[in-house]
Parts: C-alpha cells; sequence; structure tokens
C-alpha cells in the first residue's frame, strides 16, 4: 500500500509537469481527486482493510501525497496561465506600425455631381446660384407664375397641399424650380442671370421616367433686349458643356403660362440613341428642357418693367439629364438608397 502510495505520487507528479494546458491540467485532477473515481480516492478506500497502526503510518503518507500533488498542480496551473496569456498576448500583438485602415469614404448622388457641374458652368457664364424653398407659397408657385387657382395648368402640376401658419395660408410641395424666378426679381431686380436646382414634388405615378420627387433647375436672365437668340445660345452651351459632346435637339412650341412664347427643347435619347426605348417611351425624344421668353405678367409680379426689360426662363429636367448623361435607364435608381447602384458613381 505504501509503494503504490509512492509510485502514485511519482506518476501523478510526471503528468502534472508534462500538461501542456489548462483544459489536460483539469483532466489530471479529475484522474486522481476525482470524488466517485479518482485514484487517490479508490486507494484510500482499501486504508479499512488495514491494521491500526498501519492504518495511521499510511493514512498520514496518504495525506502527504495528496498535500504535494496539490501543490503541484497548483504551482502547474500557475506555469500554464503564464503561458496561456503570453499565447494570447501573441495572437492579437498589433503591429502599431502598419498604417491605418482609411474609412470607407462614400460617393456624390450622380444628380449632385451633374447639379456642381452645372453650377460652374452657369457661373463662367455671370449667373447666380440661388436656392428657393421646398416647401412653398401657393402665391410664388402658382399664382405669380400667371397660374391662378381654377387655370387648367394646376391639374398638369398636382401636389401636396399644405395649411400654412397664418389664416387661409396655403402652402405647397413646390413642383417646379419657377417659383424661385420671381423671388430672385423682387430680391435683385434687372438686369439679372441666375440658375437656382433643387427637389421638386409631384402627385405622379412612377415608371422609369417619372418619379414623385426629382431634380430641376431653373433658369433665368433678363436685360434689355434679350431674345430668343440668347436663349438658344445659353441652351446649347449648357448641353455641350454636360454632356461633352453636340446632341441632337428639337425645339417646339410648348405652353407653359409663364412664358411667351413658349417651347419644348428635347433631345434625342442618349439610351436608344433615338431608335425608341420605354425612357423615350418609344418616341426617340426626350423632353428635357422647356423654355421661353419670361410673360410680362411674371416681370411685372417680380418688379421689373416689361417695356424696358426682357428675359428668357428655362426649367431643366435634371434628373432626367442625369439619366442621359450617365445611360441610367429607370429614374427610381437615383432615389433608391441602393448602394450596388450609387457606388459606381
Ligand atoms: C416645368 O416644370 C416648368 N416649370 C418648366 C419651365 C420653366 C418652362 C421656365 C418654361 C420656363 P415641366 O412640367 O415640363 O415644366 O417639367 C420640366 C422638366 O422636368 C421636364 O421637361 C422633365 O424633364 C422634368 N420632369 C417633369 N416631370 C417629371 C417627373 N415626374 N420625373 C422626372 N422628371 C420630370
Amino acid at each position: 500500500m505504501k509503494n503504490n502510495l509512492l509510485q502514485l505520487r511519482e506518476t501523478a507528479r510526471q503528468e502534472i509537469s508534462a500538461t501542456k494546458n489548462l483544459t489536460e491540467l483539469e483532466n489530471i485532477q479529475i484522474k486522481y481527486f476525482g470524488r466517485k473515481d479518482g485514484v487517490l480516492n479508490v486507494l484510500l478506500k482499501s486504508l479499512k482493510d488495514l491494521s491500526p497502526e498501519a492504518k495511521k503510518e499510511v493514512g498520514q503518507l496518504a495525506n502527504q501525497v495528496k498535500v504535494e500533488l496539490e501543490e503541484s498542480l497548483a504551482k502547474q496551473k500557475t506555469i500554464l496561465e503564464k503561458e496561456d496569456i503570453a499565447s494570447t498576448l501573441e495572437q492579437d500583438r498589433i503591429d502599431v506600425t502598419l498604417p491605418a485602415i482609411a474609412p470607407k469614404k462614400g460617393s456624390l448622388n450622380p444628380t449632385t455631381l451633374v447639379q456642381n457641374e452645372l453650377e460652374d458652368i452657369f457661373k463662367s457664364l455671370g449667373f447666380m446660384v440661388l436656392d428657393g424653398p421646398e416647401l412653398e407659397s401657393d402665391y410664388y408657385n402658382f399664382e405669380a407664375l400667371n397660374i391662378p387657382e381654377h387655370h387648367p395648368a394646376r391639374d398638369m402640376q398636382d401636389t401636396f397641399y399644405i395649411k400654412g401658419l397664418a389664416k387661409n395660408e396655403k402652402r405647397v410641395l413646390r413642383t417646379h424650380t419657377s417659383p424661385v424666378q420671381v423671388r430672385a426679381m423682387q430680391k435683385y431686380g434687372a438686369p439679372l442671370r441666375a440658375v437656382a436646382p433643387g427637389r421638386v414634388f409631384r402627385y405622379e405615378a412612377s415608371d422609369v421616367s417619372h418619379d414623385h420627387t426629382f431634380y430641376q433647375l431653373e433658369g433665368i436672365m433678363i436685360d434689355e433686349n434679350i431674345s430668343i437668340t440668347n436663349l438658344i445660345a445659353v441652351m446649347k452651351t449648357l448641353l455641350r458643356g454636360i454632356l461633352k459632346r453636340d446632341v441632337k435637339v428639337r425645339l417646339r412650341p410648348g405652353f407653359f403660362p409663364f412664358v411667351e412664347p413658349g417651347f419644348e427643347l428635347d433631345i434625342n435619347c442618349l439610351i436608344c440613341g433615338g431608335t425608341g426605348c420605354s425612357v423615350c417611351k418609344q418616341s426617340g425624344w426626350v423632353e428635357l428642357l422647356p423654355c421661353g421668353m419670361m410673360h410680362p405678367s411674371v416681370l411685372r409680379a417680380g418688379n421689373i418693367d416689361p417695356e424696358k426689360y426682357s428675359g428668357f426662363a428655362f426649367g431643366l429636367g435634371l434628373t432626367r439629364l442625369v439619366m442621359m448623361k450617365y445611360g441610367i435607364d429607370d429614374i427610381r435608381l437615383l432615389n433608391s438608397g441602393d448602394l450596388r447602384f450609387l457606388k459606381q458613381f
């Protein structure tokens, strides 16, 4: 029995010092000290068969072996824990001399890119860049532009009507950027050259070329002797500047209550090259740049004398121009927030 105990102590010590990690050490602990089947406990159970003297002697030795082995286990545990921490540190080591990971940069929406380019073109032609409210008064959005309350032109541009703060005050989500025309005239007078890009809203069923929320860029040029020739020259400069090539255009009469005469300037569809597609509704042409000579009543609403001054105005379909420039065949992609699409710009 004594020899067995001494042999057990020897084997256990070797096994303890041979362990390489905490799991192995735990297994050894269970092997020798496990309550039910632990080797030491099994051995101690046979103490009861010994004589009282032998029981005393072997019992003392057994206790001593137990204490020694517990100490060995504790020592080995400390060693293994240190090694464990060291290897974790090694694994998690950070090389502080490596270059930092650059944060992911977003990109500008293609509409913003084209808007910026247009602003540069117009600034180089001496135009101011103005802003107007998206929540506009009924007066500036319609009345001042020669579109009184029951005018049929209102049907073409239905929108959200919102009660204003004052009694009977009507506000609308602006249906076009044209209200900036009158605001600009009232603020700056004549002569005047200004563009106003911005977001507009309409009660509109969306399809590949129509959205309920889209962008326009309004432009006005007012001075003495401004004529249609000036209008066409600026339109050409604008299209060549942004599309970087000559495109086929067609000018046809168009009705807008705030211009006289009024035109629709269409461009040859750049998605299909004019052969017909869903964007141009198989016509080969895209409505892009309605324009005309400013109506005398509108000049008057802007406190400008129509006897002395004349001017032209245009309302570029900015979102449509973006589609043409980049060959985007569905307008809804631009407001979709789909990164697969947006990351391409
Ligand atoms: C107007 O909004 C006039 N204010 C333009 C104007 C200004 C005429 C100054 C004369 C003088 P229109 O409703 O046609 O006009 O819209 C202008 C352009 O916006 C269209 O040619 C088209 O390119 C674009 N557009 C119109 N509706 C939508 C829509 N639902 N989605 C995307 N683009 C649209």
